[in-house]
């Protein structure tokens, strides 16, 4: 289906043709027959491998340009008409000047190629919470990997003709040449523009591009939340349904704890995704918060994924898969570090694996269809979302920060999440290394400034008086060897169980100056095999220590001048004064 001349859709995707001039324009209607004939072509051309059929059937694997493997922070702006608007965490161009640099770049850069025009809807196509946009992209593996990532095609077309307002999304690969790549942000004309690059986050507009930079700024303007956060679904042995939202940075475990399989002592308890990677979330009339998960597929981590650590997802890759930047083995199957079975016979670049070398990439992920999940819960096509009853943050800290501490109330949460901080990991080729503050797990995603987006934050706290808890876990303590202290996996879900135990007002803990935590035996640790030293360890509050990362968490405050919350200074001002 191509739309009317008069609409806006088809105008805005015109106007792109006449920029790049692409040697024909290819409307996407999100079939199955389209996705195999794109499959095909991508076969032919290169782009993608045929992997061991007989094992993994139609599944691909894709070779990324070897220096187009992650998102690129360095290369990533939001281009607000004020600087102050977009905030010192993100890189800023006026706009003008911007949409000078892409158009150069654009200009006559499909010549010989073809463009797709891929309409899609973040979230369930009947919600009045979802919201569409339209991406044209010169890449077929961007369009096969929209159609497992989105509700993408005819159905979205139409929701995008009855409204008229969509996400403008214009995406080339160029030559993949990393001097001539930019993702540039214009929320003010609700507009993604992305040149030279590929990869996911990159490439798959509607991801963090629309679903996180775009939809934070219209979240702000429209009273919701667009956060970097999994929705899991836990029914505990009584059969009740409890959902949980979860902010970690990047390759720090959302896909996990969002699939994660109870152990065998929690028997009784019963987990299922509703999202991996994205939630909105609004308040409903009751002033409950509730989630919806804006994506209809995953993009995920690929190493560490085996039968122990994510059964499910190990289940889903073996159909429908796009494998990007995993090795192969001698019978063409794919490996990864941590698969556990068969060996590499090819690194990720299609060489000969040389001994000591990793044969994935770090960040190889794989794209694949929610509805392959054996744990998708049929709530995620819930038009109204699913009621949230915490909201977790988290990050990578071999120290210091505990497994599990819960909020005083909600503006300590807000200050909680703002105060985050992980460990750099391969999700970004330029994050640094070591420690950087993350607040809620949105530094590389917040469309607009902080400041702005702590003020939202806490403003919720007078639109409601049923909002949930906030907590911090850590699943990654280490000891001085490197070895993880907790087990995590399957085991997070004792977490889980003392967080849900707080809501209900059951769990017992102990008051800290930086929040409740659980004493060992407040935990259910049955047939948990940890160290005494080691659950110690974890559960304590160093408070030396602690006092040293506040210091460090007001001068990071303090870029942010004027513009930041007052009563976030107050709330840091109390636990500095609780910690003495
Ligand atoms: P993005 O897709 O980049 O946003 O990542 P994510 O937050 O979904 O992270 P993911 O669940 O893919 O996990 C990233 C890495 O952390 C993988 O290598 C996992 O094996 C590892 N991991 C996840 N959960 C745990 C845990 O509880 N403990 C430990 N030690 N590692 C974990
Ligand atoms: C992340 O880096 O947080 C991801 C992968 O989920 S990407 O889509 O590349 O952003
Ligand atoms: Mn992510």
């Amino acid at each position: 289906m191509i739309p009317d001349t008069a609409s806006s859709a088809r105008q805005w995707v015109e106007g792109v043709a006449r920029l790049t001039q692409p040697e024909r324009i290819h409307w996407c209607d999100g079939s199955r027959k389209e996705y195999d004939a794109l499959v095909t072509q991508l076969v032919r051309d290169g782009g993608l491998i045929p992997i061991n059929g007989g094992q993994f059937a139609d599944c691909y694997l894709h070779r990324s340009d070897p220096s187009d493997v992650a998102r690129v922070e360095r290369l990533t702006f939001v281009c607000t008409a004020n600087r102050e608007d977009a905030g010192p965490h993100n890189n800023w161009m006026p706009p003008q000047e911007a949409h000078r640099l892409l158009d150069g770049l654009f200009e006559g850069c499909m010549r010989g190629r073809a463009m797709y025009v891929i309409p899609y809807c973040m979230g369930p196509l009947a919600s009045p919470f979802s919201r569409c946009g339209i991406e044209v992209t010169d890449s077929a593996y961007v369009a096969v990997n929209m159609r497992l990532m989105t509700r993408m095609g005819g159905s979205a077309l139409e929701r995008i003709l009855r409204e008229g307002e969509f996400v403008k999304g214009m995406h080339s690969i160029g030559e993949l040449d990393p001097k001539r790549r930019y993702i540039m942000h214009f929320p003010e004309e609700l507009s993604i523009r992305s040149f030279g690059s590929g990869y996911g986050g990159n490439a798959l507009l509607g991801k963090k591009c629309h679903a996180l930079r775009i939809a934070s700024w219209q979240a702000r303007q429209e009273g919701w939340l667009a956060e970097h956060m999994l929705i899991v679904e836990i029914e505990t042995p009584d059969g009740e349904k409890r959902y949980l939202a979860a902010a970690f940075p990047s390759a720090c475990g959302k896909t996990n704890l969002a699939m994660l399989e109870p152990p065998r002592e929690l028997a009784g308890w019963k987990v299922r995704t509703v999202g991996d990677d994205i939630a909105w979330l609004h308040l409903d009339g009751d002033g409950q918060m509730r989630a919806i998960n804006p994506e209809a597929g995953y993009f995920g981590v690929v190493p560490g994924t085996n039968r122990d650590t994510n059964n499910n997802a190990f289940e889903m890759l073996q159909r429908d898969t796009i494998f990007t930047n995993v090795g192969l083995t001698s019978n063409m199957e794919p490996w990864w570090e941590g698969r556990k079975r068969g060996a590499p016979a090819l690194n990720w670049k299609g060489e000969p694996v040389k001994r000591g070398e990793k044969a994935a990439h770090p960040n190889s992920r794989f794209t694949v269809s929610a509805r392959r999940n054996p744990s998708y819960s049929p709530m995620a096509e819930h038009e109204a979302g699913v009621p949230i009853s915490a909201l977790i943050f988290g990050g990578r800290r071999s120290q210091l920060a505990p497994l599990v501490m819960e909020a005083r109330d909600w503006r300590h949460g807000v200050l909680m999440g703002a105060a985050m901080a992980s460990e750099s990991t391969a999700a970004s080729s330029d994050s640094g290394k070591g420690i950087r503050r993350d607040p809620m797990a949105m530094q590389p995603f917040c469309g607009y400034n902080f400041s702005d987006y702590w003020a939202h934050w806490l403003s919720f706290a007078g639109r409601s008086d049923k909002l949930p808890r906030i907590y911090h876990v850590n699943w990654f303590r280490q000891d001085e060897s490197g070895a993880y202290l907790w087990p995590g996996f399957g085991e997070n879900l004792r977490v889980l169980q003392w967080i849900l135990d707080r809501c209900e007002g059951r769990g017992d803990a102990r008051e800290t100056p930086i929040g409740h935590l659980p004493r060992r035996e407040d935990l259910n640790l049955i047939g948990l095999d940890i160290n005494p030293q080691a659950l110690d360890s974890i559960l304590a509050v160093d408070a030396g220590g602690w006092r040293e990362e506040m210091e460090s968490v007001a001068q990071y405050l303090a870029q942010y001048g004027d513009r930041l919350p007052q009563e976030l200074l107050r709330e840091h001002a109390r636990i500095t004064q609780a910690l003495g």
